[in-house]
C-alpha cells in the first residue's frame, strides 16, 4: 500500500470548476503507445517538508510519467480536493513572483508544468486516494450522483492544474458490489476525461489504477472490464512482508523462493501471471518497485522469526528506510543479492537487524523481467527516496530499457485553455 510520510498541517481546497461541454464523437485511445516502455514515478506533495525534495530535484529525463500524490475526496459531496493547498499551489520556488496581477498558480503545480515544457514526453498525473484518503471514497463509490461528482471534479483538477491524466489509488475494493461501483466510477471518469481532451483537441489522457498484489487483495477485481478503461495498471509490487507476518521476508520479491518459501509469502511473478490469465493486457501492467527498505529486528535472516521492526528508520518512520539513506547509519550490515528470486537485503549479524530493499542489480533484474514478459514498464514509490548516479534505481532501469530514447515518447499536453489560472492558461510563457 501507499503510505504517508510526515505530514504538515493539511488544508482542504477545491479548485473552481470549469464546465466541460459534451461532445458527440467517440474517442479511441491511442493504442500505438500502449506497448512502449513506461518508467513511472510517484512524487508526494509532502516531500517539500521533511525530505526537502522539490519538484525541481526530480530526475525527469529517466521518466515517462510522474504521478502526483495525493488528492483527497470529500466523502459527503464526492468532490476530489487538493490535500495541501500550500504545497500544491502556493509554495514559492525561486523565480515565483506572487505579486503579479491575476489569478495565478505557484507551488508544485507550476513546477510540474515547467518540467513538462522542458521534457515533452513527461506526462503528469494526479493520484486520488492512497492509503490515508481511500476511506473517504467508500460512500462516494456507493452513490451514483457522488460518483458523477467525483469524475467531474477529478477532470476539473486535470484541466485547471495542467495534468495529463488521473491515477486512482483506492485501497482496496472490498466486495463484488463495490467492484461494480468502481467500474462505473472508471467509466464516468474515462468519459469526462475523453470529453475534456476532445474539447481541447488533445490526445486522450491517461487513466491508471494503483493495483494490489497478493491473491487476497486482487481476488475481487474484474480484470477485463477494468482493463478496458485503464491505460495502465500501477502494480504495487512492494510491502509484501511486514509486521503482520510471523517470519521476516522480502518485501518486493519478483519470484517465489523454492528453497526458502517462508521469505516470499507474496511474489510479483505469481500475481502478474494471475492478472494476465484473468484478462489484464500485459503491456498495460507496470510493475511497481520500492525506493525504500523495510526492516525486521531480532531475526537471523529472511524466512526466520523476528521480533518487531525496530524503532529506527528514516524521518521517524520506524522500520522504513529511504533507499538513499541505506546503508543505515550505525549498522554494520552486509548486503546479500538473490537475483534468482529478484530480491536483496542487508543484514547486521550482531544487531540481528535485516532490511529488505532493492539494489541496482535487482532493479536491472526487474527491468529485464518486464521486457521478457512484454509488460508496460516499471513504477517507483517514490522518487524522492532514490539515490543519484549509478546507484539510482530509476536510472538503472531506464538504461536497461535502452536509455531515455527507448522509453515512451508520446508527448504531454501544454494547452489548457479552460484553466482558472491565468499563468497556467498562458503556458507560463
Ligand atoms: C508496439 O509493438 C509492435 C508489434 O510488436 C511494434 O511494431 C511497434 O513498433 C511497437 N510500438 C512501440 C511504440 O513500441
Ligand atoms: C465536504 O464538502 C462540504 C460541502 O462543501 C463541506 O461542508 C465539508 O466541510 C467538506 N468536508 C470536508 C472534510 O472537507
Ligand atoms: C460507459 O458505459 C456505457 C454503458 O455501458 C458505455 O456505453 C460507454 O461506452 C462506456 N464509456 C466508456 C468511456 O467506455
Ligand atoms: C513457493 O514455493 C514453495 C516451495 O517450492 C511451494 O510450496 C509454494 O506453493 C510456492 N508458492 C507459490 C505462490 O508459487
Ligand atoms: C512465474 O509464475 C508462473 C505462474 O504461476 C509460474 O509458472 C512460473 O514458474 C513462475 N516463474 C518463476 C521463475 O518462478
Ligand atoms: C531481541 O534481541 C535482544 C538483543 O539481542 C534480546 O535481548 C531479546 O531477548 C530479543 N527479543 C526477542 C523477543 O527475541
Ligand atoms: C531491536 O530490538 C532491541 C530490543 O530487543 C532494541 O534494543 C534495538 O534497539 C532494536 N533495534 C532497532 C534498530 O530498533
Ligand atoms: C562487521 O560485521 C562483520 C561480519 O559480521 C564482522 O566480521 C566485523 O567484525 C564487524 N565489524 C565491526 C566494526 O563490528
Ligand atoms: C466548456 C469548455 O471547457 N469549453 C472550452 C473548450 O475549449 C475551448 C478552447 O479550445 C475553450 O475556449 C472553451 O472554454
Amino acid at each position: 500500500m501507499h503510505f504517508l510520510g510526515l505530514l504538515s498541517t493539511l488544508s482542504v481546497f477545491t479548485v473552481a470548476s470549469a464546465s466541460v461541454i459534451d461532445h458527440k464523437h467517440h474517442i479511441r485511445r491511442d493504442s500505438s503507445k500502449s506497448n512502449s516502455t513506461r518508467n513511472v514515478a510517484y512524487y508526494s506533495n509532502w516531500d517539500i517538508y521533511s525530505a526537502k525534495y522539490l519538484v525541481t530535484d526530480i530526475p525527469a529525463s529517466d521518466l515517462t510519467h510522474l504521478i502526483y500524490a495525493f488528492a483527497n475526496i470529500n466523502s459527503t459531496t464526492g468532490e476530489v480536493t487538493l490535500s495541501d493547498e500550500y504545497a500544491d499551489l502556493q509554495y514559492q520556488y525561486p523565480g515565483d513572483d506572487a505579486s503579479l496581477p491575476g489569478t495565478n498558480v505557484y507551488g508544485n503545480i507550476k513546477q510540474l508544468f515547467l518540467l513538462k515544457k522542458k521534457q515533452r514526453n513527461l506526462k503528469t498525473m494526479i493520484s486520488i486516494g492512497g492509503g490515508t484518503y481511500s476511506k473517504n471514497m467508500v460512500p462516494v463509490l456507493a452513490s451514483e450522483s457522488l460518483r458523477e461528482t467525483f469524475a467531474k471534479s477529478a477532470v476539473d483538477i486535470v484541466s485547471n492544474l495542467g495534468f495529463d491524466g488521473i491515477d486512482i489509488d483506492y485501497e482496496s475494493i472490498s466486495s463484488s458490489t463495490q467492484m461494480e461501483q468502481f467500474l462505473d466510477l472508471l467509466n464516468k471518469t474515462r468519459t469526462k476525461l475523453d470529453t475534456f481532451t476532445a474539447n481541447i483537441s488533445a490526445s486522450p489522457f491517461s487513466l491508471s489504477f494503483a493495483a494490489p498484489m497478493g491473491s487476497s487483495n486482487y481476488d475481487l477485481l474484474d480484470f477485463p472490464n477494468m482493463d478496458k478503461y485503464l491505460d495502465f495498471w500501477n502494480l504495487m509490487g512492494y510491502a509484501y512482508t511486514g509486521s503482520w507476518n510471523t517470519e521476516s521476508g522480502h518485501q518486493a520479491s519478483l519470484f517465489n523462493s523454492s528453497t526458502d518459501p517462508l521469505s516470499t509469502p507474496v511474489d510479483s511473478n505469481t500475481s502478474i501471471h494471475y492478472y494476465i490469465a484473468h484478462g489484464a493486457t500485459p503491456s498495460k501492467l507496470v510493475l511497481g518497485c520500492p525506493l525504500y527498505g523495510a526492516a525486521f529486528n531480532n531475526t537471523s535472516g529472511p524466512g526466520k522469526p523476528f521480533d518487531g521492526l525496530g524503532t529506527e528508520g528514516s524521518f521517524g518512520q520506524a522500520g522504513i528506510w529511504n533507499y538513499n539513506q541505506l546503508p543505515a547509519p550505525g549498522f554494520n550490515a552486509t548486503t546479500v543479492e538473490l537475483p534468482e528470486i529478484g530480491a536483496s537485503y542487508s543484514y547486521d549479524a550482531q544487531k540481528k537487524y535485516m532490511i529488505s530493499y532493492d539494489t541496482p542489480n535487482i532493479a536491472a533484474v526487474k527491468a529485464e523481467y518486464t521486457k521478457k514478459m512484454g509488460l508496460g514498464g516499471l513504477m517507483w514509490w517514490e522518487v524522492s527516496m532514490d539515490k543519484t548516479g549509478i546507484s539510482s534505481l530509476i536510472s538503472t532501469a531506464a538504461k536497461k530499457f535502452g536509455g531515455a530514447s527507448a522509453l515512451d515518447q508520446s508527448l504531454n499536453n501544454l494547452n489548457y485553455p479552460t484553466s482558472v489560472y491565468d499563468n497556467l492558461r498562458a503556458g507560463f510563457a
